[in-house]
């Protein structure tokens, strides 16, 4: 089951049930202190409280009268990272001075994780991402997203994209926040798949695309399985010692990074697919 929050037509901003015919609304009315998408989220039984919430009079609306919105409330945004070889290579080529750190996190117990946004800093569907106007090296990273509930269980998974200044990263390790976190650097999106049994990596592909001037300029994928570590290990990492009151979003790690000759440029679409959530699009801007 796929949650999203949505704005019709008429401005208003509703939680809605994503099915192939369309969109379910919720009636968010029905239950003391359920009113935005993560009360559903953090409640004891999601998937029963949104079948409940379905709003019989309301029938299904298509799904390009509506405008998806980030499917983020008051959550942090936290990342991990060299969780892929991929990620492990490219982050040792791009950083002579932190390369032994990058070889020796893959492999630890402890993983790399690191505060990535806060709502103000991510973006929805279709709204810009940001390149930073002091990088001249950047790229997205298309990244598995765990949602956690404040209780830090998996409650469900999105779609995000871990904006990166390689450039900023590689000059320095100790500039990692300033590579990661800043206005606009992370995507998310366009809905919640409801984690209601056991996940099957294997069936999991994510995807990225990259459009230029109307052409495509890069595109790769990964299957999910090629993560080095379970996704359980990383939200228990993320929760020690850690309260997350608001719930939070956790990103996994990416699979693919472009080229070294590749950097975004302004006008730049970027476009993440991952099996049986969809498909996160964002423009890019750099002033
Ligand atoms: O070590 C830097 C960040 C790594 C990262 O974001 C990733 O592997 O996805
Ligand atoms: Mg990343």
């Amino acid at each position: 089951m796929k949650l999203a929050k949505v704005r019709l037509a008429d401005g208003k901003v509703r939680v809605a049930l994503v099915e192939d015919k369309g969109l379910q609304l919720l009636d968010m009315e029905q239950v003391t202190g359920i009113r935005v998408l993560s009360d559903i989220l953090h409640a004891p039984d999601p998937v029963g409280l949104a079948k409940f919430l379905v709003d019989p009079k309301a029938g299904p609306i298509k799904i390009n009268e509506v405008t998806f919105l980030a499917p983020i409330d008051r959550q942090e945004v936290w990342a991990a990272g060299v969780t892929y070889k991929r990620s492990q290579i490219a982050r040792m080529e791009e950083s002579e001075a932190g390369a032994s750190h990058y070889d020796k996190v893959y492999t630890a117990p402890r993983p790399e994780i690191f505060l990535k946004a806060t709502p103000h800093r991510v973006s929805g569907p279709g709204e810009p991402v940001r390149v930073r106007a002091d990088s001249g090296w950047s790229v997205p990273e298309p990244e598995f997203t765990l949602v956690l509930n404040p209780a830090k269980q998996i409650v469900g998974y999105t779609i995000g994209n871990d904006m990166s200044a390689r450039d900023i990263e590689g000059e320095n390790p100790l500039y990692l926040p300033q590579a990661k976190v800043y206005n606009q650097c992370c995507g998310l999106g366009p809905c919640i798949l409801l984690a209601d049994g056991p996940l099957n990596k294997e069936a999991v592909t994510i995807e990225l695309v990259i459009h230029r001037n109307g052409a495509e300029a890069y595109r790769a994928s990964t299957p999910l399985s090629q993560m080095k570590r379970e996704l359980p290990e990383l939200a228990e990492w993320l929760g020690k010692e850690n309260d997350l009151p608001a719930g939070a979003f956790l990103l996994t790690g990416t699979g693919i990074v472009p080229p070294d000759n590749f950097t975004l440029e302004n006008g730049d679409s970027v476009s993440i697919s991952i099996t049986g959530i969809g498909t996160l699009t964002n423009p890019v801007v750099k002033d």
